[in-house]
């Protein structure tokens, strides 16, 4: 059977019903029973409504205002961009927007991308000083000839079109700065608080997709890191014809097996956000020799509205 009529196939089974968006669960992780060899129905309930997923606990806020922007009439691409920006501008998350946490010269440099439905996609990587490095990227995408603007680039041209400069970094985060240069000792952790990036994805109930993913990036990384987050196909990725997925984690591990991109390509050839997700997983595993002392999180749904999450610790939550 051919990859599309497979998918058709996929639609035709799925049966309706109503997600809750204003909450945060636990996804299944390599941790869990019968993973990777699941005989489990890894299909989740479709739904023909809006559906809204991001990353983390955090990202109930960003939903339910990205919820508002599509109950107000926005498009898509509009809820995918406010609603990331309550994240960025939310004070207590120390891994996205300005007061996440500094690379380890004590800059706080961020990563963000947008996708709309046509497919069309915009980003910033290590940019400094911008409250809403999400709307940048709108901006890329929507003003400019290219894809990606980085550091200073990004930078100026955020100021040129109205964004305001901002100094410096929290209190908090400057503390934890401190507490680390004690050690100086860099190794990604799979704790909770270094992973609270969020990636939102977005299918509305005209079957409109779009997504976004906004991050200070891992913290006390090497001045001029970039993360999966902002690269297209890695971080996030949409294709208006299938469905969407956004990743969180140690974004090196993600980019080189271009995650997001090889979920939705998976579910392009028939498979379930669900398998999807799985399955990129179980060949990043493959891949990252270290994976036990790494998280990463996926997430991914389609036109008809299944979704998939998958962790590859126990721990990863999604809203
Ligand atoms: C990165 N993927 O910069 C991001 C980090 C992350 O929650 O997801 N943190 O690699």
């Amino acid at each position: 059977m051919n990859s599309r009529r497979k998918f058709l196939r996929n639609i035709s089974l799925a049966a309706a019903a109503t997600w809750i968006t204003t909450k945060f669960v636990k996804a299944d992780s390599l941790g869990s029973e019968n993973i990777f060899n699941s005989e489990k129905n890894l299909s989740s309930p479709a739904s023909k409504g809006n559906i809204i997923l991001s990353t983390w606990a955090a990202g109930v806020a960003a939903n339910e205002k990205a919820l508002s922007i599509l109950n107000a009439g926005g498009k898509a691409v509009d809820a995918a961009e406010q609603g990331v920006m309550v994240t960025e501008s939310d004070k207590t998350n120390t891994s996205v927007g300005l007061s996440g946490f500094p690379d380890r010269d004590g800059h706080v440099t961020l990563d963000a991308c947008i996708m709309d439905e046509e497919g069309n996609a915009g980003a910033v990587t290590f940019l400094e000083g911008i409250e809403h490095p999400v709307s940048v990227a709108r901006m890329v995408m929507e003003k400019t000839p290219h894809v990606i603007l980085s550091g200073d680039g990004a930078q100026q041209f955020a100021l040129e079109n109205g964004f305001e400069l901002h100094k410096g970094m929290t209190d908090v985060a400057r503390k934890a700065w401190e507490d680390w240069q004690k050690t100086s000792n860099y190794k990604p952790v799979i704790s909770k608080e270094n992973h609270d990036t969020i990636g939102l994805i977005i299918k509305t109930a005209e079957g409109k997709l779009s997504g976004s993913c906004t991050t200070s990036g891992l913290a006390f990384k090497m001045h001029g890191r970039v993360g999966d987050s902002p690269i297209i196909g890695a971080g996030l990725f949409v294709d208006p014809e299938v469905g969407a997925a956004t990743a969180t984690g140690l974004g090196e591990a993600v980019i080189k097996i271009c995650g997001a991109h090889t979920i939705v390509e998976m579910m392009r050839n028939g498979k379930t956000p669900q398998q999807a997700c799985e399955a990129a997983m179980k060949r990043l595993v493959k891949l990252q020799k270290n994976y036990r002392d790494i998280q990463i999180g996926f997430l991914a749904l389609n036109l008809i509205g299944e979704i998939g999450a998958f962790g590859l610790q126990p721990g990863f939550q999604y809203s």
